[in-house]
């Protein structure tokens, strides 16, 4: 099987690649490079129409949107049981967390970068701001409760799901975002010495410097 990743650094492309060390995976970095506009040309967008990374190419196959990209590649070596399948319930709770990922911590970060850089100048709010700081407060609130004393979101095991919290968080931290909540911040220390983040980050690195 062939995999392509079409990413760029620090952006959702690191859950995928991520992901894919976790799982040891192989796969070739496809640099789309955002500064440039690559995004946008008509190459990547009959790949992505969206014109957003991170995308996948599998054996020809295309698939956008870094959630179900990540539960696909789970799916490729399920006995790294990096989703639960040994329990509908288990599973049940990945997807509460994934979905919070995305729905309530993501959302107001994204509302951030959208209206200091990533919207057309004349569609930025600068009062969404403060709006979107206390969203995100409430969200880190939510997940410090969800997390308690457990070392994962599922609790012993590491899954998917840490990886896109975690994902998150550290978008929160390069955005300034205080976080106070200690079982977080631990949380936050557990993941960051993870070897696979390491890899993935050297990866984006070199993609950059090829
Ligand atoms: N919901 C999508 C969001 C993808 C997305 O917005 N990617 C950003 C980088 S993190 C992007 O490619 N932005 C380029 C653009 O919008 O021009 C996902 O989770 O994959």
């Amino acid at each position: 099987m062939s995999l392509t990743v079409y990413g760029y650094p620090n952006t959702r492309t690191l859950r995928v690649t991520w992901l894919l060390e976790e799982l040891g995976l192989d796969y070739n970095f496809q640099l789309v490079d955002l500064m440039k506009g690559e995004a946008r040309q008509t190459s990547f967008l009959e790949l992505n129409a969206g014109g957003k990374v991170p995308a996948i190419r599998v054996d020809g196959g295309i698939i956008t949107e870094s959630l179900a990209i990540m539960n696909y590649l789970c799916t490729l070596k399920p006995e790294a049981e990096l989703i639960p399948t040994y329990s509908a319930f288990r599973r049940a709770q990945y997807d509460q967390w994934s979905v919070f990922a995305i729905a309530e911590l993501e959302q107001p970060l994204w509302t951030m970068g959208k209206h200091k850089f990533a919207l057309p100048k004349d569609y930025r709010v600068r009062e969404m701001e403060a709006t979107s700081v206390y969203e995100f407060q409430v969200a880190l609130d939510l997940l410090s409760k969800g997390l308690g004393q457990q070392d994962y979101i599922l609790g012993d095991s590491f899954s998917a799901a840490d990886i896109l919290l975690g994902h998150c968080l550290f978008w929160g931290m390069s955005f300034g975002q205080s976080i106070e909540q200690e079982n977080l911040k631990a949380y936050i220390g557990r993941l960051g010495v993870r070897p696979a983040l390491g890899l993935a980050r050297q990866k984006e690195k070199q993609a950059m410097s090829d």
